[in-house]
């Protein structure tokens, strides 16, 4: 019997970031999608176990688990590293890429939402493009002569990763020059969980504020 229900958007990159966390690890869940008005019921038993509203939430055997880097501790152990050491290194890629890519995407794309900020501040707007214009080039030397962003092998951080690097380059492209940024997204992007969830959401692109490019 599935006891643990993901509730998410499928459109969503913290969503995305546990969902890669349940594929990569062939986690049984059922996934509740509270989409617009596809399943009402799915959205107030959502809101019911969370009344914050931020999405995903874990409900395994009935407890709600929040925020996506600990759904995963909680689903995935076996993605954070055993060493200690790399262990720390995991979490920290973790929260580079919620905190200095996903936070300043989140902050353009609601400046493109008129349900959220009626008038568009584009300072705001500028301050969040500085902030991926510093982060990039950290992250292009970082993740030079890596395949996944914190270990030799796929973790918590790539499951961070992946979404806040896809939506990024569609925000605010990685310049050419950063061809390990670039060349990482691309490789976590092609990874057979990542590839599902970006896969799964493309009946969704009508909803990008800023335009889906005609890519990935
Ligand atoms: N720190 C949270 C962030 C979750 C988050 O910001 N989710 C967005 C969707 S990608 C959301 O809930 N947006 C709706 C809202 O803020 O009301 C996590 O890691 O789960």
């Amino acid at each position: 019997m599935v006891t643990r229900e993901l509730f998410g958007h499928p459109f969503s990159s913290y969503t995305w970031k546990a969902l890669i966390a349940l594929y990569e690890t062939n986690t049984p869940f059922e996934f509740r999608n509270i989409a617009g008005d596809e399943h009402p019921e799915n959205e107030a038993a959502f809101l019911a176990h969370w009344p914050v509203g931020k999405f995903p939430l874990l409900v395994d055997g009935g407890v709600p688990i929040m925020e996506s880097s600990i759904i995963i501790e909680h689903v995935a152990p076996t993605l954070i590293p055993a060493d200690r050491d790399a262990a720390l290194e995991t979490r920290m890629l973790d929260r580079i890429f919620d905190n200095n890519v996903m936070t300043p995407v989140q902050a353009v794309v609601a400046e493109h939402l008129p349900f959220i900020t009626p008038t568009p501040d584009q300072a705001r707007i500028d301050r969040a493009r500085a902030a991926l214009d510093k982060v990039y080039p950290w992250l292009d030397a970082r993740l030079a002569g890596r395949s996944w962003a914190a270990h030799e092998d796929f973790t918590l951080a790539d499951c961070a990763g992946a979404p806040s690097l896809f939506y990024a380059d569609w925000v605010h492209p990685i310049p050419e020059e950063f061809g390990a940024l670039r060349g990482y997204r691309s490789r976590v992007l092609a990874r057979p969980s990542a590839a599902r969830v970006v896969d799964e959401a493309r009946r969704y692109r009508h909803l990008f504020p800023l335009g889906a490019p005609d890519r990935d």
